[in-house]
């Protein structure tokens, strides 16, 4: 077994066997501008303890695999340009080569797993992008969905990506997709997509269920959890529509390929919404925390 190093906080949370939550670091480096990623990620790992579970911040550094991070360490990661974007395929050789990189949602599930923690909690999962017919691009967030038994608590995906190739891969994968409190599938900003979701359920104790039950029936993978962003900071679909369009121009101008899509996409909207996306991407990052706390004490009261 990989050798694991893990902050004070988690460690005792392991022993005690205390609910943990773990969270990305590529949110943190190639997510949100410096200084508001550094803040949310320090107010979602605060939301956390407030509801009474442990967060795990999982990234690399240095050729270590961290799961738990010190506030310095947090902090440098912020700060820090040109950290690698870890997906699948990145991690293990960036611990090989004694690198530093943030891990993203497949990369997070990955560590989680080794760690032993069942809840991560975060903004948007990677999907199928637009065009994907010829681009072939394809989030690894996907497929370790269907391999890795971790359940994520995101707010649905971002419609830079195409929703309903998203939700079809899903669903062929074998993902289950349950969507909180409502039908429909959420859309990151918005509470809606036009999408009815897969499954639906009102409950971190029926989402902690479904996860044991799949585990008790030997199937793969985890669970995707669609929470809807809290009514409040919901930005119109009519706004943020047509600043996508603007970006995937933009992104299809400069000729920007593979891992570095998603990053500029994220880069292009925070910039021409003026913080606008960036509050309610804050909001919802914070709602889907509380949930994932919800969810990681449901499964302690569960039997193993
Ligand atoms: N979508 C968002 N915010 C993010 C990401 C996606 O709304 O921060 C990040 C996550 O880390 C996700 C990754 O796992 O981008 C997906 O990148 P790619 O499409 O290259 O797999
Ligand atoms: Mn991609």
């Amino acid at each position: 077994m990989i050798d694991i190093t893990y902050s004070d906080e988690v460690a005792r949370a392991r022993e005690s066997g205390a609910p943990l939550v773990a969270l990305e670091s590529t949110i943190i480096t190639h997510g949100m501008p410096f200084p508001q990623n550094v803040e949310t990620a320090r107010r979602v790992e605060a939301e956390i303890r407030a509801a009474g579970a442990v967060p795990a911040t999982i990234a690399v550094i240095a050729g270590r695999l961290h799961v738990g991070l010190s506030d310095e360490e947090l902090d440098r990661l912020a700060r820090a340009r040109d950290v690698a974007k870890l997906s699948r395929a990145d991690l293990s050789a960036c611990i090989a080569t004694g690198g530093t990189g943030a891990t993203t949602v497949a990369a997070t599930m990955i560590a989680a797993h080794l760690a032993g923690i069942e809840v991560f909690a975060t903004g948007g999962i990677g999907g199928v992008h637009r065009g994907a017919e010829t681009s072939f691009d394809i989030s690894a967030d996907l497929a370790e969905l269907a391999t890795t038994p971790v359940t994520v608590v995101a707010a649905g995906a971002k419609a830079i990506l195409d929703l309903p190739k998203t939700l079809e891969v899903l669903e062929t994968q074998g993902v289950p997709v349950i969507a909180v409190g409502q039908d429909e599938f959420p859309a990151f900003w918005s509470r809606e997509s036009g999408l009815a979701a897969p499954l639906s359920m009102d409950t971190a104790e029926q989402i902690a269920r479904a996860a044991r039950t799949r585990r008790a029936m030997g199937l793969s993978g985890g669970q995707l959890v669609a929470n809807p962003i809290p009514e409040a900071a919901e930005i119109p679909r009519d706004v943020v529509d047509p600043i996508i369009r603007a970006a995937l121009e933009a992104a299809e101008a400069a000729g920007v390929r593979g891992k570095d899509v998603t990053p500029f996409l994220l880069d292009h909207i925070f910039t021409a919404t003026e913080g606008r996306s960036l509050e309610s991407n804050i909001a919802l990052v914070l709602n889907n925390a509380r949930l994932g706390a919800e969810i990681a004490k449901a499964l302690t009261t569960l039997p193993a």
